[in-house]
């Protein structure tokens, strides 16, 4: 991988000292203000982050180093033309900001499986957990669990110059995003299936790897994970798991402890947990509804659902968002995908259903800042299509797939000397004062 480096370090030195004449010459520069309400509804829409390897658009979503979701899947190296991208092509798209070409990909596959063997300790630590013990629970417990391996951590306590911080940290995320799909196949087989422990396939790329260490073994699957992988990789440097991921890294805390507190916040209901979620309210609302006879019939079911659901207080998972001001196009990019793979399958048709009820009555609230899907809605939907049915499992693969961008941009943080993260906060008296009330 010392190519990598080697351009790494080249974009690195030249973008790093960008940075630093940013903060020395153009540091009084005026951003924007910022308004009360944007503070009190969790700093919405204030930037206050650099984050290189995405933007979100609210009007037409996610790009990817610039490119948005239908680019992606049409430049980055594939298995065949016609199928999904590889991870390791946006990973190094993340990483690098150029599109790699196959036989970079290959060597970024074959990199990781070679990095892939777990500690021992590891292995012993996830058998000793409780099968109770919620999926992602033991997900983060194993990545803390690999902490042991920190080569940053290390070589900082030797006495590491800030500007080789970059280095290690990259040897890590390395590490970190090759053992991912392993500890997360190893949680699936422990928790659904015999327990045994599969080995990754040193012929298969990152994506269909995970798909044969959880037990699937065939190309339509593959091409599901590549696709799963690709639309969950990155969504800027705000949201939940980035943010916290990119907070703890600030402090210099080793890239295990900070993807770990990256998916402490993915396991949010809020945030990835909504994949779950959707799966769970869905289910539940069958139930209540049964079946019906006529398609009128259903849709007046599912609608008097959706409004007891809000009435109850709670939220219709897998709809809304906090950037987004349309369909995301991760909602999107599935939903075509199952056009042209998905035959007829009744949950796929249900989601379908769902996408053309549940918007409007969210609108008619008046409240909601917008009331279309957002990613979680259709994900699961494809997993029980290709009968991974565990949905109590979802959120661990988002967050196996979440690793492709924010460890990309720890690399990034740490090359261009981010410092500790940390802005000020106010008590009540200070905005009662603000307002003059
Ligand atoms: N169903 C019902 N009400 C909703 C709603 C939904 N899906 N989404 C938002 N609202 C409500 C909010 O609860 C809020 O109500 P109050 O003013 O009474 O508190 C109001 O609409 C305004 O909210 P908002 O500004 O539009 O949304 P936020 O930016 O605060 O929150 C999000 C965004 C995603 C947390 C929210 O839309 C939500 O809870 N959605 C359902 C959960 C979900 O799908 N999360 C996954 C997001 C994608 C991801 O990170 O994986």
């Amino acid at each position: 991988m010392e190519y990598i480096k080697q351009k790494l370090l080249k974009k690195g030195e030249e973008e790093r000292l960008v940075v630093k004449r940013l903060i020395s010459e153009f540091g009084s520069t005026v951003l924007e203000s910022v308004n009360i309400d944007q503070v009190l509804t969790g700093m919405k829409g204030i930037t206050g982050l650099l984050t290189v390897t995405s933007k979100l658009n609210p009007n037409t979503g996610i790009t990817y180093r610039g490119y948005t979701i239908p680019e992606i899947q049409q430049k980055l190296p594939k298995v065949r033309p016609e199928g999904e991208p590889l991870s390791e092509g946006l990973f190094y798209l993340f990483l690098l900001n150029e599109i790699p070409t196959k036989v970079e990909v290959d060597a970024l596959s074959r990199e990781w499986v070679s990095r892939s063997e777990l500690p021992e300790h590891v292995m012993e630590i996830m058998d000793a957990m409780p099968l109770t013990s919620k999926p992602m629970t033991q997900f983060s417990t194993a990545i803390l669990a690999m902490a042991t391996e920190s080569k940053f951590q290390k070589a900082h306590r030797d006495g590491l110059h800030k500007n080789d911080y970059w280095n290690t940290t990259f040897e890590d995320v390395m590490d970190l995003i090759a053992r991912l799909p392993v500890v997360a196949a190893y949680i699936y087989r422990r928790n659904y299936k015999d327990g045994k422990f599969i080995p990754p396939d040193p012929n298969l790329d990152w994506a269909a790897n995970f798909a044969h260490m959880m037990g699937y073994d065939s190309d339509e699957v593959y091409r599901l994970f590549r696709m799963y992988m690709m639309v969950h990789a990155d969504h800027e440097g705000g949201n939940v798991s980035a943010h916290a991921t990119h907070l703890v890294g600030s402090a210099l805390s080793n890239p295990y402890y900070s993807y770990a507190a990256g998916m402490l916040g993915l396991a949010g209901p809020l945030h990835g947990y909504a994949n779950q979620e959707v799966i769970n309210w869905i289910f539940e609302m069958q139930e209540e509804i049964g079946t019906s006879d006529t398609e009128e019939e259903e849709r007046a079911k599912i609608e008097a659902y959706v409004r007891k659901t809000i009435s109850s207080g709670q939220v219709v998972p897998g709809y809304g968002h906090a950037v987004l001001r349309v369909t995301d196009p991760r909602f999107i990019a599935q939903q075509l995908f199952a056009q042209k793979y998905v035959e007829n399958d009744s949950l796929v048709n249900t989601v379908n259903l769902l996408y053309d009820i549940v918007p409007p009555i969210l609108q008619s609230l008046g409240k909601i800042k917008n009331p279309w899907p957002n990613v979680d809605a259709f994900s699961g939907s494809l997993l029980m299509h290709y009968g991974i049915k565990e949905h109590f499992f979802y959120t661990v693969m988002f967050g196996v797939s979440r690793s492709l961008g924010v460890l990309a941009q720890l690399v990034w943080d740490r090359m261009y000397n981010l410092p500790l993260e940390r802005p000020s906060s106010e008590t009540l008296e200070f905005f009662k004062q603000k307002a003059g009330i």
